[in-house]
């Protein structure tokens, strides 16, 4: 009998959006994915990447059984054998070089999948490696570096009250197509344009025309890097004009005339040319977020990965607490998850207390900067890097100097990774372990509830059960642990009730001990993983409360407005001000509709259309190099040179240029049939591992300065793909 056509309601976990969908399928078979219009939260919206779900579970590149590497290529191995082979070779390599010689890097899907969200850390800690890496330090490590040391926590992230707020001031974040970073929002259009519907106002600061500037009341050009310098002016105009009025949170905030003295050197009339933005622009934005009743700063991507991320994000903490509008409705709130990590006691975070071996650059709530990941590796002498893990990682198309990284893989004695493809990173590993796809295993949202617009929870079910063979990442994750963690009584029974409780059984302790959970009472009702269960559509919880000082974590529960370390980092704010010398060209990045970072360009429906991966160029500086829309241009840096098409707008200031990132699908061994026939060139093979934001260590993606030139006809016979320099 064939089987009965279903509908599935679960959460896309592709990005932090986190939307329900209805998968009609007939078992194992997809025939559609929708929109979940019951859905509270998200009220059916999905994006054209939601369908990439169904693109990767049938994905026959998709790998289903371990692979080892031999000189002939990759053969498929049981796993039995996979994980002997990767425990004892380990094992011996941190018997024979001490614990820090094995790395671990996980990406950014670990934090998409509770599993690996459950188990990752902990096969970390049981490396007792000082070298973990993750894609947070080319990311978001800047949000954290201010939390700790601002509010004490690392993950006490001010969310904006979207669907509440006057007055959105967006800075270097691109949501109508990224959908919300940091701020979990589904169909983060329509609540934008809700704002102006309400009378409110939005205004976008991008060194490009983006989506979102077209959704706005005002868009700003910003020169790449200098946000630093307009948060500084607009709250030097805030001071300067009387307009600093904390309200409520006065009587919890240290350091409010510290902040003042601190960007006294930073009048809008001083950074306007460094900015590009004009003075009188400056002081009004300042005065028009003050005026507003309720505004909310918020600055993503474009402000963290600059030489400045770590005092972007301060400033923009401290812009919304000056003005009264941290912790109030349509201002910035803190969220209460029903799985609250921020009330645990441990995981708040930690800052220096080890620097990396090569450059001396800080520990970061137990992780180093990945940026210096391949000079560990390549450096010899004690302590270097001999073998690595990676997890739900591509760090060769996402990590700044890409190509040096491919050189260090392939210095290690020993690589393993846990990743469905065989693609750029994981080619250089010894042994593949690929887990099961998404649709295979349950799914919660443990960070973007944590991260969303609405305090909301909605448990996923498997959609179908994985072959008999298959393996959870988690299983992946703690089946390593347990070769290579300690091996004591306690540790062995400790993981055997993890193996029986998996991330499902964790999850149900961790919702009824939660802020909404009945605790062991049996005569109180709560929220339990058994309600979940029955409300496919996920449970909404109410908006965002107000809840400082109680959620404050700092010793005193007060507000640090000035911790020391920014305070510090603020003298190199003011050399950078007085020393601009602007390069003729600077490069920034971009995201597409549909890409995923680098791992969904083997999606045949993702694929279609015009060419994505094109350096944008304004109109004037196209003239000036001679070159018009389609011509194919080299772009050099200090570290490498790529080549790519041009698309000229004036969509992008001038001076500026822009490449996607996560393409670069032209390197030999991969198995990414679709992705290879239109590879692009790697923005990352560009990107300097030593520009960095000194004080958190994160990438400095932004404001590469690159030089260009045409690629003349006869250098059409060399590979259309990105070459690597010599
Ligand atoms: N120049 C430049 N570089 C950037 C950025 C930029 O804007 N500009 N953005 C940065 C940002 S924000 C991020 S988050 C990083 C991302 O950096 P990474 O996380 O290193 O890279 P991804 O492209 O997300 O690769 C994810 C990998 O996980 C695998 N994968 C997918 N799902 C799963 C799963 O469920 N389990 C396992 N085990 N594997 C899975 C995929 O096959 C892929 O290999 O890139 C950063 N790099
Ligand atoms: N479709 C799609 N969605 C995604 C992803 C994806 O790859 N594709 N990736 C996901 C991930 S991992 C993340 S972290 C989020 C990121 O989410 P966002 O931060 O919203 O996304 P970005 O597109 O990186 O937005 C950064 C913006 O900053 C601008 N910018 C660059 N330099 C500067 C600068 O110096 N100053 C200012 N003010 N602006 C600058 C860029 O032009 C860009 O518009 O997106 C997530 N969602
Ligand atoms: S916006 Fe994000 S969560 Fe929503 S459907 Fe698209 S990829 Fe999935
Ligand atoms: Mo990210």
């Amino acid at each position: 009998m064939p089987e009965p056509t279903r509908i599935h309601y679960r959460a896309c976990n592709l990005c932090e959006a986190i939307c329900g969908i209805a998968v009609e399928h007939r078992g194992d078979e997809i025939l559609g994915i929708r929109g979940d219009r019951e859905d509270p939260f998200s009220r059916g919206h999905v994006c054209p990447k939601a369908v990439a779900l169904q693109d990767v579970h049938h994905d026959p590149d998709r790998l289903r059984h371990p692979l080892r590497r031999t000189a002939a290529g990759f053969e498929r191995i049981s796993w039995r054998a996979a994980f002997d082979e990767v425990g004892q070779r380990l094992a011996a390599i941190q018997r024979r070089y001490g614990s820090d010689a094995v790395a671990m890097y996980a990406g950014n899907p670990s934090v998409h999948n509770y599993g690996t969200m459950l188990f990752g850390p902990r096969l970390m800690r049981a490396l007792k490696t000082r070298n973990r890496f993750s894609a947070t330090s080319v990311d978001q490590l800047p949000h954290h570096l201010a939390a700790y040391l601002m509010f004490g926590h690392q993950l006490l992230l001010p969310i904006p009250d979207l669907d509440r707020t006057d007055f959105l001031l967006i800075l270097g974040a691109n949501p109508a197509v990224s959908n919300g970073s940091l701020m979990t929002a589904p169909d983060v259009k329509n609540r934008l344009k809700a704002i102006r519907r309400r009378g409110g106002t939005v205004v976008v600061v991008d060194p490009r025309r983006t989506r979102t500037a077209a959704l706005a009341d005002r868009h700003l050009f910003i020169r790449p890097g200098q946000d630093a310098l307009l948060l500084a002016a607009l709250l030097h105009t805030l001071f300067d004009e009387g307009l600093a009025r904390p309200g409520r949170l006065a009587g919890m905030l240290d350091g409010l005339d510290r902040l003042a003295e601190l960007v006294a050197d930073f009048p809008a009339e001083r950074v306007a040319a460094a900015s590009g933005i004009d003075a009188p622009q400056i002081r009004r934005l300042a005065r028009d977020f003050a005026a507003a009743p309720a505004a909310a700063c918020y600055g993503r991507m474009g402000t963290s990965v600059t030489e400045f991320g770590g005092l972007c994000q301060w400033l923009i903490n401290a812009l919304n607490a000056v003005t009264g509008n941290l912790d109030r409705e349509g201002g910035v709130m803190f969220t209460r998850p029903a799985v609250d990590v921020v009330g645990r006691p441990y995981g708040g975070g930690s800052y220096g207390r080890w620097r990396s071996r090569v450059r001396g650059l800080p520990e970061f709530a137990g992780e180093l900067p990945v940026a210096t990941l391949a000079e560990e590796i390549l450096t010899p002498g004690e302590g270097r890097i001999r073998a690595l893990v990676t997890s739900a990682g591509n760090p060769v198309l996402s990590t700044p100097n890409g190509r040096q990284l491919e050189r260090a893989l392939d210095r290690l004695d020993y690589m393993v990774a846990i990743d469905l493809y065989l693609n750029e990173t994981t080619r250089h590993a010894d042994v593949i372990l690929p887990p099961t796809s998404a649709l295979e295993h349950d799914h919660y949202d443990l960070v973007f509830n944590l991260l969303a617009v609405r305090n909301v929870a909605r448990y996923s079910p498997p959609m179908v059960t994985p072959p008999s063979d298959a393996r959870h990442d988690w299983q992946i994750l703690l089946e390593l642990e347990s070769r290579l963690g300690r091996q004591g009584l306690r540790a062995r029974l400790e993981r055997a009730i993890l193996r029986r409780l998996g991330p499902a059984g964790m999850l149900a302790v961790a919702l009824r001990t939660g802020p909404y959970g009945p605790g062991w009472n049996p005569l109180r009702r709560g929220l339990t993983l058994g309600r979940l269960k029955k409300a496919p559509h996920g449970v909404d919880l109410g908006p965002l409360t107000p809840c400082l000082p109680q959620r404050l974590k700092t010793p005193e529960r007060r507000i640090h407005l000035t911790p020391e370390p920014f305070a510090a980092d603020v003298r190199r704010l003011r050399r950078h001000l007085e020393r601009q010398t602007p390069p003729p060209f600077v490069l920034i990045g971009r995201r597409s509709v549909r890409s995923n970072n680098s791992w969904l360009h083997n999606a045949p429906r993702l694929m279609r259309g015009a060419e994505r991966c094109t350096l944008w160029l304004h109109p004037d500086d196209a003239e000036r190099l001679g070159v018009a829309g389609g011509d194919r241009v080299r772009l050099r840096s200090r570290v490498g040179a790529v080549e790519a098409p041009v698309e000229v707008t004036d969509r992008i200031m001038p001076g500026v240029v822009s490449l996607p990132h996560g393409w670069g699908h032209h390197r030999p061994g991969i198995r990414l049939r679709i992705a290879a026939t239109r590879p692009g060139a790697s923005i990352n093979d560009l990107t300097d591992e030593r520009r960095l934001d000194a004080l958190s260590g994160n990438a400095a993606f932004s404001g590469v300065p690159v030089e260009i030139e045409a690629v003349v006809e006869a250098a059409a016979a060399t590979p259309p793909a990105a070459v690597a320099r010599a």
